[in-house]
């Protein structure tokens, strides 16, 4: 076998050796693979809707509770599509505190992003302030339940009746959410999904979109194939979205053990929050009783006044000790140069969510981090406690 790089190569560009990271993906045994690889190559139907494309759409609608799904090669283009297939034009409203791809989206399709401010409970955007954000020129709204944590989904959606706008959920942290026993993907137009590699259920880069309407469904379909909506008929000017068999299979093979990877991460997040909570100024998010959580995440926020450190002290601290934890969301995406001129970007209109992105830290949380590796983590939380200067 031709070896592409050497083992030792590798591990010392990705610093993997005895360093824990905030997340891993949970791969299924390598052997369990190779059957779906023997069917890809006996067919020699490697992408454009195959088997396990088709297989993987069906199972994943029964798995969460959904009418539709229509697979991505990634996220990133499941939302800019989702915003295509709605025809989104103008102004969208949208959170600053996400990651930079969600706005983005709306960047690749020419239309104008509008910040608005989080809620400080959920960190997800603040139905209160989206109200006096719309204009004319408004005609979606695009909120994100970040670290899989449900939006006020009732109260965005009268808003977006009263104003007749459409509303796409940038939901790439929210695999498996459910609220009230339903899945938190049914509300609003479409949802959109990520299944990156650093996502609870992975296909190595991934996504899809959700919708319980038929015809958007084989609407999307077309416009991820270029457009095509058979041989000769191109309906709209379609990109490549395509999720090809390779990914497929891997998701396949994903849904066996998505249940247990969420279990396990529930176990790793109880013993976080059991250890966190007497120490002073650390914050974190708890579970809601209506939901059914997937424990996507675990960000904790550094009151530096009371914790007696400052948060990017703290995250230094991690990493003298070979943790690499992340700051998942800052800088906020208004403060990236590309955004930061417009209006709404002014860390006056955004006062909650500039706070919490100063303050937070996301911490390593995946299925198979150890007890050992847990503690690790929470000592040097503990030890820094009143150490800053
Ligand atoms: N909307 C939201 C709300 C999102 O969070 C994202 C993606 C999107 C939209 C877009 O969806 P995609 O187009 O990506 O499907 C990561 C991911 O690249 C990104 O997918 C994710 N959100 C974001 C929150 O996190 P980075 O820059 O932090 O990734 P990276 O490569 O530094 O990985 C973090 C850690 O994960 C590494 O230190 C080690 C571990 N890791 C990573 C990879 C790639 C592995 O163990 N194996 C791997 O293969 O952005």
């Amino acid at each position: 076998m031709k070896q592409v790089s050497s083992e030792s190569t590798f591990d010392a560009a990705h610093n993997l050796n005895g360093n824990i990271f905030v997340t891993r993906p949970d791969l299924p045994p390598l052997e369990d693979f190779i059957p779906y690889l023997e069917q890809i190559w006996d067919r020699k139907w490697l992408t454009n809707n195959g088997l396990f494309h088709q297989e993987l759409e069906e199972k994943l609608a029964q798995f969460l509770g959904v009418k539709y799904v229509s697979l991505f090669s990634n996220g990133t283009l499941a939302l800019v599509t989702a915003l295509q297939v709605l025809r989104i034009t103008g102004e969208v409203i949208t959170t600053p505190y996400s990651f930079v791809a969600t706005t983005h989206a709306l960047n690749w399709n020419d239309i104008t992003p509008v910040f608005c401010d989080i809620e400080p409970e959920t960190m997800n955007l603040d139905p209160k302030k989206l109200e006096m954000l719309i204009t004319p020129k408004t005609s979606a709204i695009l909120p994100v339940h970040i670290y899989g944590n449900p939006c006020a989904v009732e109260e965005i959606q009268k808003i977006a009746d009263i104003y007749g706008l459409h509303i796409i959920y940038d939901a790439c942290h929210a695999f498996g959410v459910n609220i009230d026993g339903q899945s938190v993907l049914n509300f609003g137009d479409l949802s959109v999904l990520s299944f990156h590699a650093t996502k609870i259920f992975t296909t190595m880069e991934g996504g899809a979109i959700v919708t319980d309407n038929k015809k958007l469904k084989d609407r999307i379909d077309y416009l991820k194939n270029f457009g095509f909506a058979d041989e000769t008929t191109v309906m709209a000017p379609g990109i490549n979205g395509k999720m090809n068999e390779m990914q497929a299979a891997l998701g396949l093979l994903q849904l066996e053990s998505v249940k247990e990877n969420i279990k396990r991460r529930q176990e790793i997040s109880v013993n976080y929050r059991e250890k966190f909570k007497d120490i002073p100024g650390i914050g974190f998010l708890t579970d809601a009783e209506n939901v059914q959580h997937n424990y996507a995440y675990f960000p904790i926020f550094v009151d530096d006044q009371k914790y007696g450190m400052q948060r990017d002290q703290l995250y230094e601290a991690f990493k003298q000790e070979h943790i690499y934890s992340r700051r998942y969301f800052y800088p906020l995406i208004s403060e990236f140069p590309m955004y930061r001129g417009l209006a709404s970007a002014g860390q006056e209109n955004l006062p909650v969510a500039s706070r919490i992105s100063r303050q937070v830290i996301t911490l390593p949380l995946y299925p198979t981090l150890t007890e050992e590796q847990q503690d690790k983590v929470i000592a040097v939380v503990k030890n820094n406690c009143g150490a800053g200067k």
